[in-house]
């Protein structure tokens, strides 16, 4: 079976040309006008970026190389045990972004697992990573720890070493950018482990890693929630539960790992990677962004503020108590947590997807008062953000379930759920990174201007 590299090799001199005929055609073309409150709101909805494997329509959700949610979750390659049909292996959709549009094979995806896993060179973290790592404090923030992981193994970068030593040119930038990538991608799992042990195990491994087995599989089997695992905090889950997290492991990293170009996690591994940066500094980059809380921190703090609610309302299924809680929540100049977003304007697809995930497991979640708020909210809350006024989409995004059914299964530390995140967003950011390499896109520098300068714009003829 040919390998991911051969694939994009091959692509390489079709898609190249046509991006360097479409530029040369096209250059002085405009195609959209920056505002002033574009400029002063956080460059919302400026046309000005170039990303390849997702776009985000406002209506109908992320697209990934023009495939929607549920054309990918049909067609994308998935292990399909016991009908878990439309769960792709999250390899399957670094294939395709990789490949910048081509459906891997099932065995392709799972060659690449494989990949993969050897390329942990038998499930471990280089030693002194490992060193550095269990001496961290304890209670030092997850993702900042995860951010050290990736600075710390940035020594193994390909691309910074031979960019050093002059062995590299322009047309081979992307061969070392993939491989840093995919060893990247390929020790997420172990850096994952490695935090959640530090958080509930003192360091000492929650669980053992699997070479015959998928990346998701062994985030899971790392962090103590597998069959296989050394931990205690998994042992009221039945094999059934164990299988289903698994699951819902591959549904979460598959769906999270692109939402086009502008987001924090993504446009930050651009620009810094745009310096020529390595994949390793780049995306730890990345995720310092993801760990703000209007961006991927939404998941946990959803789940704190299910909890919460939950506390101060007699049931779930109590829609008035709800809404009350709602406005006070408004009131107080809080946001409801899980919903809203900057570019979509209806329910994010990544949520239904999630929702699926519940209603196809509807006796599992029947008791989880948590879970049952979460659904119930979503009859409540879109109705006071439109009476509220000001948001603009007053439906849920994908944060609005995730932390919660991870929850469900056992993994309480809210505050790591942001790392599991970040092993997905390492697979979007870093495809688009091989290819800004393969197209030779330059070092990002936008025009800033100061409000002298813009006054004089806006009073000039
Ligand atoms: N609850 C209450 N108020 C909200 C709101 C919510 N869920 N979402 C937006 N608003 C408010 C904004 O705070 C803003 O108020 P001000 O004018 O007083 O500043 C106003 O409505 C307009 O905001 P907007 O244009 O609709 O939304 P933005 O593009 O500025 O922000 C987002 C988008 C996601 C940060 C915002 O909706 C929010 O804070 N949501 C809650 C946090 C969350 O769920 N984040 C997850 C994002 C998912 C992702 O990153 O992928």
């Amino acid at each position: 079976v040919r390998s991911l590299k051969d694939e994009i090799k091959e692509l390489i001199p079709q898609k190249t040309q046509q991006f360097n005929l479409f530029r040369k055609k096209f250059k002085d073309v405009k195609i959209d006008t920056i505002t002033v409150n574009s400029i002063l709101s956080g460059m919302r909805g400026n046309k000005s970026m170039f990303w390849q494997g997702t776009t985000l329509d406002p209506i109908e959700g992320i697209r990934f190389n023009n495939f929607t949610l549920s054309q990918c979750q049909t067609s994308l390659p998935g292990l399909n045990q016991n009908n878990h049909s439309n769960i792709f292996l999250p390899e399957s959709m670094l294939w395709f972004l990789m490949t910048g549009g081509k459906i891997p094979t099932l065995q392709q995806s799972l060659q690449l697992s494989n990949d993969l896993s050897e390329r942990t060179k038998n499930g471990n973290l280089p030693p002194n990573v490992n060193n550095i790592l269990s001496q961290l404090p304890k209670k030092m923030h997850p993702m900042t720890q995860l951010s050290i992981g990736l600075l710390l193994l940035q020594e193994n970068s390909f691309f910074q070493k031979n960019y050093e030593n002059g062995t590299l040119n322009k047309d081979t930038y992307w061969e070392d950018t993939l491989e840093d990538s995919l060893n990247l991608i390929a020790m997420m799992p172990l850096l994952a482990g490695k935090i959640y042990s530090n958080m509930i195990n003192e360091g000492k491994p929650l669980g053992q890693f699997n070479p015959s087995k998928d990346w998701s599989y062994n985030i899971c089997s790392l962090i103590g929630i597998n069959k296989n695992s050394d931990s205690s905090n998994i042992s009221n889950l039945s094999n059934r539960q164990l299988e289903d997290f698994v699951n819902l492991m591959r549904l979460y990293l598959g769906i999270h790992v692109d939402h086009e170009g502008g987001n924090v996690s993504a446009h930050s591994t651009h620009l810094v990677g745009s310096a020529l940066t390595d994949p390793y500094l780049s995306y730890s980059s990345g995720i310092n962004g993801l760990a703000g809380p209007l961006h991927g921190l939404a998941a946990q703090e959803v789940v704190r503020f299910l909890i919460e609610m939950n506390s101060n309302i007699s049931s779930p299924k109590n829609l008035l108590e709800i809404e009350n809680y709602l406005w006070n929540l408004l009131s107080c100049k809080r946001v409801i947590p899980g919903y809203g977003h900057a570019v979509l304007r209806n329910t994010d697809p990544r949520f239904t997807s999630l929702l699926n995930f519940v209603h196809e497991r509807s006796q599992e979640f029947a008791n989880d008062s948590h879970v049952q708020l979460m659904q119930n909210l979503t009859k409540v809350a879109p109705k006071v953000l439109t009476e509220h006024g000001k948001c603009q989409n007053p439906y849920p995004n994908v944060d609005s379930a995730s932390g919660i059914l991870f929850y469900h299964y056992g993994l309480k530390q809210t505050l790591f759920m942001t790392v599991i995140f970040a092993c997905s967003r390492a697979i979007g950011p870093l495809s688009q990174l091989v290819w800004d390499r393969i197209y030779g896109l330059p070092i990002e520098r936008p025009k800033s201007l100061d409000l002298n300068s813009l006054k004089k714009l806006v009073t000039s003829p």
